[in-house]
């Protein structure tokens, strides 16, 4: 019993330190976020919610009127930075090769690969996860929760962490809500607990319901944050 719970004291120390450190690295990256006039955006979602979707969407609606630059982060393979490049904006893949989450130690590595000074948005997809990435901190201007109607209303309330920590959701795949039993007075009743401030859009970013007043948020985000025109 006494090893058991000097294994786990272990084990919050080990974590605390990674925190830590990951900590201080995410400060020299807000640094340069801001040397730079970027705002910074960290999608964190379950695999599959949609969030190369939704970035696919934004990207075209923000076309000739905001330089966004994108890290995509996946366990293995380059498939979603493929699909980014499509669209002609500067994208970096990230393979953790195991790793649950991005830590600010692999942004830090990536960000030399952009011009800085030619983007004013950065748009980071997290590794497809509701629950590790949270708690790493990378330098971001707001982590947005992407969830999709399939999943469930119950989401804000099982996974309180991510949903309190980040500034905005998206509830994506409204499309398909009237074929669940996705309860929209469920779901909201949880943020109201868990994050009454939080920030939500619902759109669909495959056929483009609700998509302009998460694009106008973001465009007034840069106006708002950037010195580059
Ligand atoms: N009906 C519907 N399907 C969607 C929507 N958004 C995404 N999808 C579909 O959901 C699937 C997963 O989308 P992705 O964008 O790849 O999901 P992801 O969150 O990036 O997945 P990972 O990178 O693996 O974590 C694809 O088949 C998309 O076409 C939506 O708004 N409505
Ligand atoms: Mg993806």
């Amino acid at each position: 019993m006494i090893k058991e719970e000097s294994l786990e004291m272990e084990k919050v120390k080990v974590m605390e330190d990674v925190l830590g450190k990951n900590n201080i690295m995410a400060e020299e990256l807000r640094k340069i976020y801001r040397n730079n006039g970027l705002q910074v955006l960290n999608l964190i979602g379950s695999p599959g919610e949609g969030k190369t979707t939704l970035l696919e969407t934004t990207l075209r609606h923000l076309s000739g009127r905001i330089l966004p630059g994108v890290i995509e982060g996946d366990i293995l393979t380059g498939r979603d930075a493929a699909r980014i490049k499509k669209l002609g904006r500067p994208v970096v893949q990230i393979e953790t090769r195991g790793a649950c989450h991005l830590d600010a130690k692999m942004i830090a590595k990536v960000l030399k690969d952009f011009d800085l000074q030619k983007l004013n948005l950065l748009l980071i997809e997290n590794v497809g996860n509701l629950v590790c990435p949270a708690s790493f901190d990378l330098g971001e201007d707001f982590k947005v929760v992407v969830i999709s109607a399939v999943e469930g209303s119950d989401k804000p309330g099982k996974y309180p962490e991510i949903f309190n920590r980040a500034g905005v959701c998206v509830l994506n795949k409204v499309d398909l809500i009237g074929y669940t039993n996705f309860s929209r007075e469920e779901f909201y009743e949880d943020i109201e607990h868990v994050n009454p401030q939080l920030k939500v859009f619902e759109l669909s970013a495959t056929n483009g319901t609700g998509v302009e007043k998460w694009v106008d948020w973001l465009e007034g985000l840069i106006l708002n944050g950037s010195k580059k025109d």
